[in-house]
């Protein structure tokens, strides 16, 4: 029988609806309708588990799971005997530090026997550690955030994205612990057969990521222009560049980087660029 993999991702949570589109991005149908536990793939060797994300790390290391979607602070929180096969560019927050707002905080040092609140006591006491600070790790599973408040720390260490919870919640973020995104972790000591399962699903998860990254681009220019508008749009390869009904000019199609779009935007237009469309792409196959 052919071999089938198994991936471990959040059940419900914030890495859910990603997790779950990433996965149907990379053209892997599968049902997800929120009640069940488990649900087979209908055309990839692939079997879905939803369940809380503590527990993936633990599962995917005993090998009841073979692969799993989690954020990073839990990987590296629970030090369990996995790989970190990719970064997967979603659910990114950090994990900081946090005082009430009145309090004076020069660096780590300010927590030097201070009471931490944290659900990260492993990640905060390498952080204490590296900064040469003794502190107090105080463990609490949730609402981290109203320790202080309420007197049971003075400080917190806890994840944060926006950063409003800490305001709310009259604190300040005055240090940064670790910066967290969602990773896809394996375990260490898989089949060669599932290995090949995984080599499929990253070839297409990296195109997924590559398209989402990259826009496609097409323009008018003047032909006197289309040297100059080559280099600024590269392309995969080189771009794609067609004539146009009206003498003299050109269509040009190519591709660019979602991060350098709008600095090449306006050059291009100053090159004469003109009727610039960018459209999303769906894959990129490099
Ligand atoms: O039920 P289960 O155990 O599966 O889920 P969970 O409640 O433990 O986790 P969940 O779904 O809250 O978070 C899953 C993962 O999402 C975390 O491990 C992080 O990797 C990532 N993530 C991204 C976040 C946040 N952003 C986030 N903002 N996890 C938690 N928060 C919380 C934080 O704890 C704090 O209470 O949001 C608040 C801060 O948000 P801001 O925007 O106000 O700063
Ligand atoms: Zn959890």
């Amino acid at each position: 029988m052919s071999e089938i993999l198994r991936l471990a991702i959040q059940k419900s949570g914030r890495l859910s609806e990603d997790s779950i589109k990433l996965i149907k991005e990379c053209s892997i149908d599968f049902s997800s309708s929120g009640a069940i536990l488990k649900s087979t793939a209908y055309n990839f060797p692939i079997e879905i588990l939803y369940l809380r994300d503590d527990d993936i790390p633990g599962y995917v290391a005993d090998g009841v799971a073979d692969i799993g979607i989690i954020g990073e602070n839990v990987a590296s929180e629970q030090k369990k005997n996995v790989l970190t096969v990719d970064k997967l560019g979603f659910s990114r927050c950090r994990l900081s530090i946090g005082v009430p707002k009145n309090m004076d905080y020069q660096s780590a040092k300010s927590l030097e026997g201070k009471k931490i609140a944290t659900s990260y006591p492993n990640i905060l006491s390498d952080f204490l550690y590296d900064n040469g600070v003794k502190a107090f790790i105080h463990e609490i599973s949730g609402s981290v955030e109203i320790a202080p408040s309420i007197g049971l720390a003075d400080a917190v260490c806890d994840i944060v994205s926006s950063g409003s919870t800490l305001i709310s919640n009259g604190l300040k973020e005055v240090d940064l612990v670790f910066r967290s995104e969602a990773i896809l972790i394996s375990n260490p000591t898989l089949s060669e057969g599932k290995k090949k399962i995984i080599d499929e699903l990253l070839f297409r998860i990296t195109s997924v990521k590559t398209a989402k990254n990259t826009k496609y681009i097409l323009l008018n220019a003047p032909n006197k222009s289309l040297d100059k508008i080559t280099k600024l749009l590269p392309g995969v390869k080189s771009p794609t560049v067609m004539p146009l009904a009206e003498p003299g000019w050109s269509s040009l199609h190519s591709v660019v980087k979602e991060d350098q779009f709008w600095e090449i935007i306006g050059k291009l237009k100053e090159a004469g660029a003109e009727g610039i469309l960018v459209l999303p792409i769906e894959k990129i196959i490099v």
